[in-house]
This record gives structure tokens, sequence and C-alpha cells, in this order.
């Protein structure tokens, strides 16, 4: 089961030509554009004082699953940023509430996830994929909201976290350096694991294909931690549920996936079908563009270090620069962070890098 390519696949969805035509999307299928697209992974979050205002006396998930703040944040973000496209607020970790794993965020101190699944028990006794998604009805919501917030010609992002990523947090019940607990239960009951990861996959199409509905025209598969694993173990535990994924999310919408530290791995997650690498901080984006079948075959997003937000504007400046010629001018570039954007960032930073950008591109 495969999904034709974004680039074979024309304007299924028949979204106006405006947004068809969007920097945006057209550096997705990796289509010249009068100037690289540029959007920020976090952009909307704790660095920004409007953020801090609207976050300020309820909790995250509270945030999350109100619709109306939600789609805020999200129109404020990318309109104060001035961003090629926005992402939908929310959280990876959703889902995992969503199929019956107490979901809390400790101020400071991370997710964290009640009941970890450790045998094949907790497996069985998750929720009803189909049920899962249709709970997450909030995000649905926040999305058909931001759509009629947004200029004609910026598309709308929306996201999940991949099967792998959300299996490890579900199984070590929070964040994780070493993930001791995921690959011990990964390599002792494949069984499990595989159940475990199907479950989440059979919840994840559903919602992005809702997501989708609600009006988002592109998607982004977080597969934040899969960089620890080797090709080996990535071929034989997590390939196979991540190509049924992109082959479930409905033709014609881009699929970028990302993952940190994912060198090693880039290749076979190109071929897992994406439309899009994301490229992190650590990764050579031009020699990571050629290995997964160079411009005619992907586009890419990436790369520059979200640190470099925190120093001097003029080597900021400069970096963006070093990854503009690391891809060269070449169709299907998607500017953006190697990484989420960091909390201690001066917004006026960012927002300099996306002005940056769009001058030194224009053409
Ligand atoms: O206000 C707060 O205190 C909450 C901080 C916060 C925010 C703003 C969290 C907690 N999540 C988010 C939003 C979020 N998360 C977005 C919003 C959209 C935007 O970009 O504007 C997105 C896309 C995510 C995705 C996400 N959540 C990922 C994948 C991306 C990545 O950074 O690799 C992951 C791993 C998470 C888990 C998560 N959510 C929040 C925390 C503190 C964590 C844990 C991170 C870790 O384990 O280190």
């Amino acid at each position: 089961m495969s999904r034709p390519g974004i680039r074979a696949a024309g304007n299924v969805l028949n979204l106006k030509p405006e947004l068809w035509d969007s920097h945006f999307l057209r550096a997705c299928r990796g289509e010249a554009t009068k100037r690289t697209p540029v959007w920020l992974m976090r952009q909307a979050g704790r660095y920004m004082q409007h953020y801090r205002g609207i976050r300020s006396g309820r909790s995250f998930l509270d945030l999350c699953k109100d619709p109306a703040l939600a789609s805020e944040v999200t129109l404020y973000a990318r309109e104060w940023l001035d961003v090629d496209a926005a992402i939908i607020f929310s959280d990876i970790l959703v889902v995992l509430e969503a199929l019956g794993l107490p979901l809390t965020f400790a101020t400071g101190d991370g997710p964290v996830l009640g009941k970890p699944i450790r045998d094949g028990a907790a497996v069985v006794a998750l929720r009803d994929p189909l049920t899962a998604a249709k709970d997450l009805g909030y995000v649905h919501e926040a999305i058909r909201r931001t759509v009629t917030g947004l200029p004609a010609d910026i598309p709308l992002i929306g996201f999940c976290g991949a099967p792998y990523t959300l299996a490890a947090y579900a199984i070590e019940g929070g964040s994780s350096r070493q993930f001791a607990h995921t690959k011990t239960f990964m390599y002792r009951d494949g069984g499990a694991w595989n159940a475990l990861l199907a479950r989440i996959t059979a919840a994840l199409i559903p919602y992005l294909n809702a997501q989708i509905a609600a009006g988002t025209s592109c998607v982004q598969v977080f597969d934040s931690w899969v960089g620890h694993l080797t090709r080996a173990d990535f071929i034989e535990f997590v390939q196979p549920h991540l190509r049924t994924l992109v082959a479930g999310i409905t033709p014609g919408v881009p699929v970028i996936l990302f993952g940190t530290e994912t060198s090693h791995l880039s290749d076979l997650i190109a071929a897992c079908g994406a439309d899009v690498i994301g490229v992190d901080t650590t990764t050579d984006l031009s020699a990571t563009w050629e290995r997964c079948g160079g411009p005619t075959r992907i586009a890419v997003q990436g790369n520059l270090d979200p640190c470099l937000l925190l120093g001097p504007r003029e080597r900021l400046l400069k970096a963006a620069d070093v990854v503009l010629a690391a891809a060269g001018g070449r169709p299907g570039h998607i500017f953006n962070l190697g990484h989420g954007v960091l909390k201690e960032t001066d917004p006026e930073q960012a927002k300099a890098l996306v002005q940056h950008v769009h001058a030194r591109t224009t053409r």
C-alpha cells in the first residue's frame, strides 16, 4: 500500500488558486518560488508575550482544548512573524491522552503520562483508536476556526507525533534521554511492540485525515526521537508503521517527516513516502537532499540551529545565509529551524530572521 507523491497527485483537494500557488505549497511540491518560504517549528509558544498572557491562569492542556484560544495563538504568531505558513497550536501528546493515558504537564518538568505502558496487557487496554480520533474534535474545531482567519495564500499545517515517538512517551511515561524502557520493550516483546505502534497508527490516520477535512493543507509528522535507533532497528521496528501512516494520509496533501539527529536514517525516512524531509541542525542539508533523491524527488525543510536566535544578530543572519547557500536556490527548500524555537528566544530575533530570509531570497 502506498500513496501517490504530492507531485503526481494534482490539486485533488480543490484548493483555491492563491493557496495552491502559495510559496509554501509550491515548495512542498518542489516547484520554483518567488522567494524561499519560511516558518519556525514551535513558532507559537512561551517565548512570546502574547502567548504567556493567554496561557497565564490556565494549564497548557486547557489552552490546547479551547478552540478559540488555540486558534488565536496560532494566528497571532503567524501574523506577527509574517511567516509563510501557520501550524495549528496543539501538542503531539494529546493523542496518547485520547488513547487512555492520563496526561499532565508539570510546571517546568515537561509531560507526565500516568499508567506507562510496560507490557502487552497495557496495549490491549488502550482505548479504541477511532473513538480516540473522534475525541480529538477540539483540535479539528480549532483548525476550522483558524483557516477562516488566515490570509488566502497562507496554508495551515496540521501535525501529529510519529508512531515511534508517541510509543516512546507512552512507555517511558514522559521525556527521556536514553529510551531504555522503550528499547527494552521493543527488543523483549516484538509482538506487543507492533501491536502498540499499530494501535497508535490506527488513531493517527483518522486524526490527521480529519485535520485535513477541517482545513489543513499540509501535515508534519514529528518523529522527534527516532534518531536514537540504528538503521537495522528502524527498518525492523519502525519503518513498516511509518509507511502505513503515510500511506493512509489523504492523497494530494504534502507530508513532512521530521526527526532530530537522523542523518543516518534520512534515506529510510524518505522511503516511507515523505514529500518533504525535515532536516535537523546536526544533519547536512545538501547531502541529505541528494541522499533522499535530490530536488526532483523530494523537498527539504530546515535547518538553522535554534540556539543562534539567542546570540548576536549578525551571527544569526550569517548562519541563515549558510543554510540558504546549502540549499543553493534549488526549488523545494522550505527554510526552518533544525528544531523548535527555545523559550528564551527574543521574538524580535525570530522576526528579523524571517525578514532576512525573505529579503535574501526574493527572486
Ligand atoms: O506553555 C507551556 O508550558 C507548554 C509548552 C509547550 C508548547 C508551547 C508544549 C509542552 N508543547 C507546546 C506546543 C507544541 N508542541 C507545538 C505547537 C505548535 C507550534 O509550533 O507553534 C508543537 C508542534 C508541538 C510538538 C511536540 N510536543 C513535540 C514534537 C516537536 C519537537 O519539539 O520535537 C514534542 C516532542 C512534544 C512534547 C512536549 N510538549 C511539551 C513539552 C514540554 C514536551 C516535551 C519535550 C521533551 O520531551 O523534551
